[in-house]
């Protein structure tokens, strides 16, 4: 069954997860607060294999935390119905998540210490993604194929907005010391290195056995099995049909799936929509 939309500032949110009064609440009066750690993504860009990562750093590699609470109470997602209300009740410093775009983000980030991770991922890889799970919920139209859906990502026409202009946002803060931009090919291609990365961001020491422990907690294979980070415990509401988070995790599925023609489209908009970032910038590329 096809949901309907909330649209806030031009953009479309899952109406089943997120309120429009709520968003305004959000984005006027939510306070940032120094101690925050902020995990921002565009949807489909490796969140909740980063949430899983800092939850097991925070614990020093033992995995009980992320084998006995759902990812979405570890570190709930701000803009959500179910996320906001645990934020704002809860006292010390706070994990949360975010897909927001920066315009509609709360304004108290911005003079803020709170850190903040944000993780980019290739955004054909994203768009893959996006098609096999946004298909298989009630929280977004069905574009019923995906060259329908290939159209509405070029332009934006997705929950949580253009890819490009999100992805352009957030980079604009790159250059400050609490902003730490990860890429998700980098976390496949070293994953030691980037957790490493991340420690040192959040000033965490972990011994050579812990920091095992946070790769192997963490890892794909387990992440799969583990029911509170797999979705595995959204409700009938929301799924339709065999949701699957943990899909394939890998880098360069479009390959499989992009036709020729639409690989040399998205490289075009690609091309256009992201000119002016220094190169290096996008590792993919
Ligand atoms: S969501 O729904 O927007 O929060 O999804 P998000 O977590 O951002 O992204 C889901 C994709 O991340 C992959 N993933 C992983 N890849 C490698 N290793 C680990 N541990 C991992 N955990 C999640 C997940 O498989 C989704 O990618 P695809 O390409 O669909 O497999």
């Amino acid at each position: 069954m096809m949901s309907e939309y909330t649209w806030f500032e031009g953009i479309a949110f899952p109406t089943l997860a997120v309120q429009k009064e709520q968003l305004e609440d959000i984005c006027n009066t939510f306070v940032v607060k120094e101690e925050d750690l902020i995990i921002l993504t565009y949807p489909k860009s490796g969140t909740n294999w980063l949430i899983e990562i800092v939850c097991l750093i925070q614990k020093k590699g033992d995995p009980t935390w992320v084998q006995s609470v759902p990812t979405w109470d570890r570190s709930p997602w701000l803009e959500t119905s179910y996320g906001h209300p645990l934020l704002i009740n809860k006292e010390g410093p706070r994990l949360m998540s975010s897909h927001l775009p920066i315009h509609l983000f709360p304004k108290s980030l911005f003079s803020s210490k709170a850190k903040v991770i944000y993780v980019i991922r290739n955004p054909r890889d994203v768009l893959i993604s996006g098609y096999f799970f946004w298909g298989k919920t009630n929280l977004v139209k069905d574009p019923e194929s995906l060259e329908t859906y290939f159209e509405w990502f070029l332009k934006g026409n997705v929950v949580y907005g253009s890819w490009f202009e999100h992805v352009r946002g957030w980079l604009s803060m790159r250059e400050c010391d609490n902003f730490l931009v990860l890429y998700y090919e980098d976390m496949k291609k070293d994953t030691k290195g980037t957790i490493k990365k991340i420690c040192d961001f959040l000033g965490k020491k972990l011994g050579p056995d812990e920091l095992e422990l946070v790769l192997k907690y963490s890892s794909f294979q387990v992440m799969k099995e583990n029911n509170m980070s797999n979705f595995s415990l959204i409700g009938d509401d929301v799924v339709t049909n065999g949701l699957q988070l943990m899909r394939k995790g890998t880098t360069g599925d479009w390959k499989n799936h992009f036709t020729v023609a639409q690989a040399e489209a998205f490289d075009k908009v690609f091309q256009e929509k992201m000119a002016g970032f220094p190169p290096g910038m996008f590792p993919w590329e």
